[in-house]
C-alpha cells in the first residue's frame, strides 16, 4: 500500500467536484445526454438507426431543442440495417478539451462485408465540430464481426489524452467463430491509425468458439499504474463444469506498454460459477464506490441463478494499488436491500455509475427490466444503491425506482439502458432510464426514456415523437432509447 498515494488522492477526492467524467458535447457547462434508437426507421430504410442529443441547461430540458445525429450528418449515405447508435462513449478524443461523442454502428455494411461494423466521433462542440468515421482495422475487418459494438473510453498509456477501445465481439478467429476481439485506439485520434489489438490471448487465455471477447467494455483506475485500466468481458469463456460461465480479462499499460492483469470470475466473489452466467454479457461499470481513490469494477452478471434462475447479480471486484480483488456479490437478496431476487429479474442487466447523493463515495444505478410489480409483470425497475467512503455499496437506503404509475405496464423493460448524467450542473448526476418496449396507444414496442433529477426539479419522461425533425417513422419496435451514452 503506497500510503502517500492513497492520502494524496483522498485529499483530491475531497477537492474535486464530485462528477469524474464529463459529457459536456457544447461546451456549455452542462452535460448532455446521447439517446441511441438503432430500430428508428425512415420510411426508405428501416432500422438506419438515430441518436438525439438532449442538452443540459439551467432550467427545463427541451427535446424539442435536441440536436438529432445519424450516418449523414458524418457525411456518409445511411442504409438500411445499420443500426446507427447500437453503442455510445464519450471522451476527448481530439485533445482540444471538448467532449466528443462516439457512435458504434456495428451491423453497418463496412467495405461490402454483411455487419461489419463502424465508429464514428462527432468532434465537440456537435454537431458543428466535425467527424471521423472509421471501419475495423484490417486484422478485424471481417463480415458480422460487428467493430463497434461496445465502446469505451480512458486514458490507457497515461499521456494525458484520452484513448478509445473499440469491441468487436463476433470477431471469428481462423476456424474459432465470434472469438470476439477488441481494437485501442491510443488518443489524439487520427485517420488511418493502426490501433492495438487486444484476444483473448492477450490475456493469457484461450480463444474459444462463441467466447465474444469484448461483449463489454470499461475504462477505470484500478491499481497504481497511472494510467486507466480496460476491462473486456468474456461473457461465454467455458470454466470447469459451467460452460457459458464467463470471465473478465483486465488489460493495464505500465511504462505504455501493454499487460495483462489476472482474469477475474465468480470464484473470487465467493460464488461458484454455474452454467449460463454469462458474466458480463450485457454490463461493466467502474466507480469509486468506497472513496479511496481506487475504482471498483462493477460486473452484471443478470443470467446468474441467484436462487432459482436468471434472478441476476453483480459482482464487486475491489481496487487497489496492486490491482482488483473479489469483494462480494450484490443481488436484492443482499442484506439491507430493497424488493427481491424473482425468477428471470435479469438484475444486472445494465448499470451506471453516479454520484447521486452528494456524499462521498460513488454510486450505482442497477437495471432490473424484468422486474414485476405485484400482477405488471417484465416492467422493469431501477435499483439505486449507494456508495459510503471507506464503507463500499451497501444494501442500506436503496432505492427501487419504476416508471410512474399509470405508464407501468407488463413487458415495459424499464430499466434495460440506463445513464448517469449531470444535466443541470449541479454536482449531482441526474439518473436517465428507457423502456424501449413501452407501448404507445397502437404502437407496440415504441420506447420511453425518463429522466430522475437529484435537484427536486421536475422528472421527464418522453416518447421518441418529442424529438422532432429526422423524417422518422414511428413504427412498431421504434424501441427509443436502446442505447443511451454515459
Ligand atoms: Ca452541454
Ligand atoms: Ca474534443
Ligand atoms: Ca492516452
Ligand atoms: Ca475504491
Amino acid at each position: 500500500m503506497n500510503l502517500f498515494r492513497t492520502t494524496f488522492l483522498l485529499a483530491c477526492a475531497a477537492m474535486l467536484p464530485a462528477i469524474l467524467s464529463a459529457q459536456d458535447f457544447n461546451g456549455d457547462g452542462y452535460e448532455d445526454l446521447a439517446i441511441g434508437s438503432p430500430y428508428a426507421d425512415t420510411a426508405a430504410l428501416p432500422n438506419r438507426g438515430v441518436v438525439h442529443v438532449l442538452w443540459g441547461a439551467a432550467g427545463a430540458l427541451n427535446p424539442a431543442t435536441a440536436t438529432n445525429l445519424r450516418l449523414a450528418t458524418a457525411g456518409l449515405t445511411p442504409a438500411a440495417e445499420d443500426y446507427f447508435g447500437w453503442a455510445l462513449a464519450h471522451g476527448d478524443l481530439d485533445a482540444d478539451g471538448m467532449d466528443d461523442l462516439v457512435v458504434g454502428t456495428a451491423h453497418r455494411d463496412s467495405g461490402g462485408l454483411l455487419d461489419s461494423g463502424l465508429v464514428t466521433v462527432f468532434y465537440g462542440p456537435v454537431p458543428t465540430g466535425g467527424s471521423l468515421s472509421f471501419t475495423a482495422p484490417a486484422a478485424l475487418l471481417q463480415a458480422e464481426a460487428r467493430f463497434g459494438a461496445t465502446l469505451a473510453v480512458g486514458d490507457f498509456d497515461a499521456d494525458g489524452n484520452d484513448d478509445l477501445a473499440v469491441g468487436a465481439p463476433a470477431w471469428d478467429e481462423a476456424g474459432i467463430p465470434d472469438a470476439g476481439a477488441v481494437a485501442v485506439y491510443l488518443g489524439p485520434l487520427a485517420a488511418g491509425a493502426t490501433p492495438e489489438v487486444l484476444t483473448e490471448a492477450s490475456a493469457g487465455g484461450t480463444l474459444q468458439i462463441y467466447d465474444h471477447f469484448g461483449a463489454a467494455l470499461v475504462a477505470g483506475q484500478f491499481n497504481d499504474d497511472p494510467g486507466d485500466e480496460l476491462a473486456v468481458s468474456v461473457p461465454y469463456q467455458d470454466l470447469a463444469g459451467a460452460a457459458d460461465a464467463g470471465v473478465v480479462c483486465v488489460f493495464t499499460w505500465p511504462g505504455g506498454v501493454l499487460a495483462a492483469e489476472p482474469t477475474l470470475d465468480l470464484t473470487m466473489v465467493g460464488l461458484v460459477p454455474g452454467a449460463g452466467d454469462s458474466t458480463g454479457n450485457s454490463a461493466l461499470a467502474a466507480g469509486d464506490f468506497d472513496a479511496d481513490g481506487y475504482d471498483e469494477l462493477a460486473v452484471g452478471v443478470p443470467a446468474r441463478n441467484v436462487v432459482a434462475g436468471d434472478e441476476g447479480c453483480v459482482a464487486i471486484f475491489r481496487g487497489g494499488s496492486s490491482g482488483l480483488m473479489g469483494l462480494t456479490s450484490l443481488s436484492q437478496d443482499y442484506a439491507g436491500m430493497n424488493d427481491a431476487c424473482e425468477w428471470f429479474d435479469w438484475f444486472g442487466h445494465s448499470l451506471a455509475v453516479g454520484e447521486f447523493n452528494g456524499l462521498a463515495g460513488e454510486d450505482l444505478a442497477v437495471g432490473v427490466p424484468r422486474e414485476g410489480d405485484g400482477a405488471i409483470t417484465v416492467t422493469g425497475a431501477v435499483q439505486v444503491i449507494y456508495g459510503q467512503a471507506g464503507v463500499g455499496l451497501s444494501g442500506v437506503g436503496d432505492v427501487v425506482r419504476f416508471q410512474p404509475v399509470g405508464e407501468r405496464e407488463a413487458s415495459d423493460l424499464y430499466g434495460f439502458s440506463i445513464a448517469a448524467v449531470d444535466l443541470y450542473n449541479d454536482g449531482r448526476d441526474d439518473l436517465a432510464a428507457a423502456a424501449p418496449y413501452e407501448d404507445s396507444v397502437a404502437i407496440s414496442n415504441l420506447g420511453a426514456v425518463s429522466i430522475l433529477p437529484n435537484a427536486g426539479v421536475v422528472a421527464y419522461r418522453w416518447l421518441p415523437t418529442a424529438f422532432p425533425g429526422t423524417s422518422l417513422v414511428y413504427g412498431a419496435s421504434h424501441l427509443f432509447g436502446l442505447s443511451l451514452g454515459k
